[in-house]
């Protein structure tokens, strides 16, 4: 048990700093496990306060001079994580000097190393654990940092901004110096230095100014970075040509690292990335990996101005620029790519991962009021939902108003560190639309429920809509205010065009809308492209989901409209099971998924996604208890009879999209591979020996990893003796390659075949996994706890108990990694009364544990409800 309750920081409580900073001087000696770090700074008071609080965390301090005077211990007090010095004059320079420990630090959040190369982690509060400083966003400053190492160990060092100095130095040592002309916090600070391959290449801004791109990598992966560098100059350009946002500095650099807390880090013109998100090459990457390097590169390039130029003032604000900067990468993929489908794509994130999040114990707003470890907020929330806050605007003001209040924005505050009401007020002012009611969408948490009623009169040649909204109390939060949320609605005639459509704008509680002169009794298209991330009840007929799926012109509202089917139709299925009736087959719906499969009209990546049945966490999500055994059953049995009723449709469509051409990673080509390959995977369910052939064909003979992976996980899950030989065979092709490898443990995570929690357990033991890697844990562990609902849900517990094993056993190594997988435990109240003993009896083993860290504990707590 914690003795003492870690403290809970408040919003509410915020004040500026006590002073700012003229500028740092940083000096690197870089030494494994024993680096000096000298951090000068110039500080000046910001109002009549002479007392200095700087955050410090595991740092040795070695001496502390102020204005050239060496400091006896007397004359500051080091408590805790904290360093604190009074009497101060208003202006003076302070010369910390610590000594840190990169290669023990295996929090990596700091400086810390990664296959022996030496890198940063700083946000959100990283670089108090390389030096004493007030580790806060709103502090702004110019670094200049010197890097001296060892040049047979690190011949290349890195730092933010331009590279200005550079000298042999004595012992086999260099150094260098690096200065960032922008003033940034110092949660952007980057450093990197060791042994690194570069990729290079060049871009010309708008402007005509040429920037170096550099791709750093380790020895051996030069040829997998041409997705990464295509992807960044395709974003350099976009972001000119839809935001005349252009690059500011003559460099910029991205580093892969193998050891990394999260996707990638946005640091000044050094941007650190997980390799996951750069290293992509057809025979170890897969679409879905393509994808992804092409919208993390992206998003990071786009923090340049929403993060770096124009920050938050404190970390309460991080979806000022998360939400927005996630906004513009969904923007960006809709422009690469297809945008019903990327739209599609990001709803289903946002339901997988947010909506559970808003309706669970965990709950918070865009904007959260409080927080013990910051690093428990860069959740989906803060992301995903802050991105559908950002998107409504955008669909309340249009794309022009929209650009007139980003110009604005950083006409404001460049240079600045702001709130998210700073940007709101650049959008109202920039269109004259008043947001103010809509600003709750950054302060009340929960997904709001939005229900539908309503009715046509012919006579009248009227139709009548009534909406009523309801937001549910989420911890913290007992009342709740009404909304403003944009409503997209189309009223679908007969042949299938739209006799009316129209953005409404839901601001009361209940609201009815009457549309005049409509002909004849429409089919109601609601929420169309999800215009506002709510729940909605709608009084539908199979009939008119039917007509929706084959007419509505929104290609959201087409494949939304199958969704409602199909979760329709599971949960009542699912019902049947649980009177232990039998289930009868629903021919219209497996007929409306025929005419999609062969609608020559319809993108194959659009197909693929309307063939995707609602996952199990979705149809948990609607479940008053969940039952984790009907919902597969349910499932199984569905795929089953679409199998067996669209054989021949599938089989064609698979042989007719099977191609022997080169790979290339392109919208097109990957979205007819996803077809080819669900179609597969329908085919693998029928248990037949020649599909079986066929499947076991595709995997040994694919030229591509997307295809080989498809296989895989179709075998994963099929109980034959080819399946152990293909998953032997896997491992032996690409044990040397550590991303491919995270495939192999995610797959056999996955599988929905009995004794998973045995092999999981199993693999943790392999010499392929390490706890010590994220990616590892995330693979293995993350996948069985969070994906695998009906194994780690298992009856007898024993799925809970391996979770809170691996919890305590991580949050010793790394917290936050530790603390990010806790969630699953905290939806204990979905379960039945069994379950939700073992659950809540496992977080309070979790909580009980000496030693917890305070992002565990957090997370641990709150999911337990107290
Ligand atoms: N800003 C980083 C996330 C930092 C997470 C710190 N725990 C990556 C991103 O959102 O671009
Ligand atoms: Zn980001």
């Amino acid at each position: 048990m914690k003795t003492e309750h870690p403290q809970t920081i408040r919003l509410a409580d915020y004040q500026e700093p006590a002073f700012l900073v003229d500028s740092v001087d940083l000096v690197f000696d870089l030494e494994p496990t024993s680096t000096r770090v000298v951090c000068a700074a110039i500080y000046r008071a910001n109002g009549d306060q002479d007392t200095l609080v700087l955050d410090g965390e595991n740092l040795t301090l070695l001496s502390i001079a102020l204005d050239g005077r060496t400091l006896d211990d007397s004359e500051y007090t080091v408590s805790g994580d904290t360093l604190t010095l009074t009497n101060l004059p208003d202006m003076f320079e302070l010369v910390v000097e610590t000594e840190i420990d990169p290669k023990g630090n295996t929090h990596l959040s700091g400086l810390y190393q990664s296959s022996g190369n030496y890198c940063t982690q700083c946000e959100a509060q990283g670089f108090r654990r390389i030096t004493y400083f007030q580790d806060r966003p709103d502090v702004m400053t110019r670094y200049t940092v010197t890097i001296i190492a060892d040049k047979d160990a690190c011949p290349v060092m890195l730092s933010n901004g331009n590279l200005v100095e550079q000298s042999e130095e004595e012992d086999g040592k260099h150094l260098c110096v690096w200065e960032d002309p922008f003033p940034k916090p110092s949660y952007l600070f980057a450093l990197v230095a060791g042994d690194l391959a570069c990729v290079e290449d060049t871009f010309t801004t708008k402007s005509g100014k040429n920037v170096d791109l550099r791709i750093f990598v380790e020895h051996g992966n030069e040829d997998r970075c041409d997705w990464a560098m295509e992807s960044l100059k395709a974003s350099m350009k976009w972001d000119e040509d839809r935001f005349d946002l252009e690059y500011d500095l003559d460099l910029y650099n991205i580093v892969a690292v193998s050891d990394f807390n999260m996707g990638a880090m946005e640091n000044k013109s050094l941007n650190v990335f997980n390799t996951k998100y750069v290293l992509a090459k057809s025979d170890t990457a897969t679409d879905q990996d393509y994808a992804g390097v092409e919208a993390v590169i992206a998003h990071e390039y786009f923090h340049n101005w929403t993060g770096n130029r124009v920050t938050c003032r404190d970390w309460f604000q991080l979806s000022l620029k998360e939400g927005l900067t996630v906004f513009r990468d969904q923007e960006f993929s809709s422009d690469m790519r297809s945008r019903p489908t990327e739209r599609i794509s990001n709803v289903k994130i946002l339901r997988a991962a947010q909506f559970p999040e808003d309706g669970g114990p965990l709950a918070h707003p865009v904007r959260p009021d409080s927080y013990i470890a910051i690093d428990n907020f860069y959740t989906a929330t803060v992301y995903n939902k802050g991105s559908e806050v950002i998107r409504m605007m955008h669909t309340l003001l249009g794309e022009e108003n929209f650009q007139k209040g980003m110009k604005l924005y950083f006409e404001r505050h460049d240079g600045e560190a702001v709130t998210c009401d700073d940007f709101a007020s650049a959008m109202m002012d920039a269109s004259g639309i008043d947001l103010n009611q809509f600003k709750l969408w950054y302060s009340q948490a929960g997904t709001p429920e939005v229900t539908a009623d309503w009715s046509y009169e012919r006579e009248a040649k009227q139709f009548s809509l009534t909406l009523s909204q309801h937001l549910a109390p989420t911890p913290g939060q007992a009342g709740k205010e009404v909304m403003h949320m944009p409503i997209a609605i189309g009223l679908v005639g007969q042949d299938g065009k739209d006799l009316h459509s129209e953005v409404l704008s839901l601001k009361e509680a209940k609201q009815t809308f009457i549309f005049e002169g409509i002909a004849e009794e429409p089919v109601l298209s609601l929420n169309r492209g999800f215009s506002a991330p709510i729940r909605l009840k709608a009084p539908y007929t199979q009939d008119q989901l039917a007509f929706l799926m084959a007419n509505d012109s929104d290609e959201f509202a087409r494949w939304e409209a199958a969704q409602t089917y199909a979760t329709d139709l599971l949960l009542s299925m699912i019902a049947t099971l649980q009177k232990e009736k039998t289930i009868t087959q629903d021919s219209r719906f497996i007929e409306a998924l025929k005419t999609t499969l062969n609608d020559p009209a319809l993108d194959p990546d659009y197909i693929a996604l309307s063939l995707q049945l609602p996952t199990e966490g979705y149809l948990a999500e609607q479940m008053d208890v969940v039952d984790v055994d009907a919902i597969h059953q349910a499932r199984e049995i569905l795929r089953l009879f679409i199998a067996r009723d669209l054989k021949d449709d599938l089989l064609a469509k698979f042989r007719d999209l099977r191609s022997d051409s080169p790979y290339s990673p392109d919208a097109k080509s990957a979205g007819e591979r996803a077809l080819k390959n669900i179609c597969l995977a329908y085919l693998g369910e029928l248990n037949d020996p020649a599909f079986l052939a066929l499947i076991t064909a595709q995997y040994h003979n694919a030229n591509n990893m997307t295809d080989r992976m498809a296989a895989l996980s179709i075998l994963a899950n099929t109980d034959v003796p080819v399946r152990a030989e293909v998953l032997e065979n896997f491992y032996t092709r690409f044990k040397d390659d550590p991303l491919v490898v995270d495939k192999w443990l995610s797959v056999q995570a996955m599988s929905c075949l009995p004794k998973t929690l045995k092999t999981v357990k199993k693999l943790m033991k392999h010499e392929a996994f390490s706890i010590k890697n994220p990616n590892k844990v995330r693979s293995l562990i993350g996948v069985f706890c969070h994906a695998n609902q009906l194994h780690y849900h298992a009856v007898d517990g024993n799925g809970y108990i391996f979770h809170a094993d691996r919890i305590l056993e991580l949050d010793k190594i790394n917290p936050q990694i530790a603390a990010r997988m806790i969630a699953p435990l905290g939806k204990w109240r979905r379960f039945d009364k069994a379950r939700q003993k073992l659950m809540k009896e496992q977080l309070k083993r979790i909580i009980a544990t000496e030693g917890l860290s305070n992002d565990a504990y957090e997370m641990a707590t709150k999911s337990l409800g107290k």
